[in-house]
């Protein structure tokens, strides 16, 4: 069938906060300072209330919602004080280096446009090693007559009202339904296919995997849902995802690959899930390891520790059981085949692997 003609980019608008930045996470961080000064306790459940409103309404809420005995601007003040405190600390969401990278390796003009003012931008992206220098042009909120108003979703809306094709990457979990309007949704920038949009396509993907630095990830072998062998045939074994939610924070819900240490048993080739499992809907993020060998028994409880050295594909929502299934043995195969190329091999030799202590590094 014929592909709809998609009309060529030639260059990019980037958005900063959720999309290249990890800036969510530091307004917790800096929220659970500040309300803990107050002997409150941030949980969290602001979050989703507060995501693209101006500072004023989101300490509107936050006031409110804590019963703060301090009027609003203190509240501003204090908490935006705190922030540009905390930027050396933000951390690149994954998939932005290097797509600022490739962009700006292949002349491909970008600009940056952020719901920030112009000098919080700057100062955001002074820390990130060569950003500054990627962008032709830099816009802030305070640079245009009305800024993106809220709720953030409205970058969406003003890109195709624009007339650019939009690719959205929201930042949090299950709101693909909120990004309709967007010409692609993907889960991270690690799933972008700048050839889908007429740009160069990224040339480090090997065999149908993406390498990274490696990770590690271990702990003793809990129960599941019990779902693995009995509704697909494919036993996982779950790790918890206590203690990690920095790691996994570091890294997108998705298939991953690497190797597998069991304490008294050996090394494993290992491909493996992180995240809700769309087809099942999970409320809690699971990682799930599949063992590439054929066990006589059951581990729980057994010490596992995983190095991670590559990416495989987002996780995805599928028609039916089968061709869920079938897509995990496809991850097999590539898992299988990538982890014989010395780019990865090398580390089933990683004394991780052997360790039987239970946090990972
Ligand atoms: P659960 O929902 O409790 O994780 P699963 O059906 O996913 O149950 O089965 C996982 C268990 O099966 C693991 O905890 C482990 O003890 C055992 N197991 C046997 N073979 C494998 C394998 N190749 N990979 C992963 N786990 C395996
Ligand atoms: N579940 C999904 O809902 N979507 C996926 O794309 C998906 N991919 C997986 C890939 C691998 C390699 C493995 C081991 C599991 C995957 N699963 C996926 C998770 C599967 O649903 C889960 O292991 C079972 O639900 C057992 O808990
Ligand atoms: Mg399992």
């Amino acid at each position: 069938m014929a592909q709809p003609l998609k009309k060529l980019m030639s260059c990019v608008i980037l958005d900063l906060d959720g999309t290249l930045l990890n800036t969510d996470g530091m307004f917790s961080e800096v929220l659970k300072t500040f309300l803990v000064k107050y002997g409150k306790e941030w949980d969290g459940r602001e979050k989703h209330k507060i995501v693209g409103k101006t500072p004023l309404e989101e300490a509107a809420i936050i006031v409110e919602d804590y019963g703060l005995p301090c009027a609003k601007h203190e509240f501003v003040n204090e908490v935006y004080s705190m922030f540009s405190d905390h930027l050396c600390k933000v951390k690149a969401l994954p998939g932005a280096n290097r797509l600022i990278k490739h962009l700006s390796c292949h002349g491909v003009p970008m600009a940056l446009a952020s719901n920030s003012h112009r000098a919080t931008i700057e100062s955001k992206i002074s820390y990130q090693h060569g950003w500054n220098e990627s962008f032709s042009v830099i816009v802030g909120s305070d640079e245009v007559r009305t800024g993106k108003p809220s709720p953030d979703m409205i970058g969406v809306v003003a890109g195709k009202a624009a007339g650019m094709e939009v690719v959205a990457v929201p930042s949090l979990p299950k709101q693909t339904h909120r990004y309709t309007a967007a010409d692609e949704v993907i889960n991270s920038l690690l799933d972008l296919r700048p050839e889908k949009w007429g740009l160069p396509p990224f040339q480090d993907w090997i065999e149908g995997t993406l390498p990274s630095e490696p990770w590690y990830i271990g702990g003793p072998v809990v129960k599941g849902l019990g779902r693995g062998s009995k509704v697909l045939g494919i036993p996982t074994a779950n790790l918890s995802t206590e203690g990690y939610s920095d790691v996994l924070s570091e890294h997108p819900s998705g298939v991953y690959f690497g190797w597998a240490g069991l304490s008294t048993r050996g090394v494993y080739k290992m491909v493996m899930s992180i995240g809700w499992n769309p087809y099942f809907d999970n409320a809690e993020k699971t990682i799930e390891p599949w063992l590439l060998h054929e066990f006589d028994e059951d581990f729980y409880d057994e010490e596992l520790h995983l190095v991670i050295v590559g990416y495989i594909r987002p996780e995805a929502n599928f028609p039916s059981l089968e061709t869920l299934i079938a897509k995990i043995h496809e991850d097999r195969k590539v898992a299988e085949r990538a982890l014989d190329l010395p780019l990865y091999s090398k580390y089933r030799d990683d004394p991780y692997l052997k360790i039987t202590s239970s946090k990972g590094q």
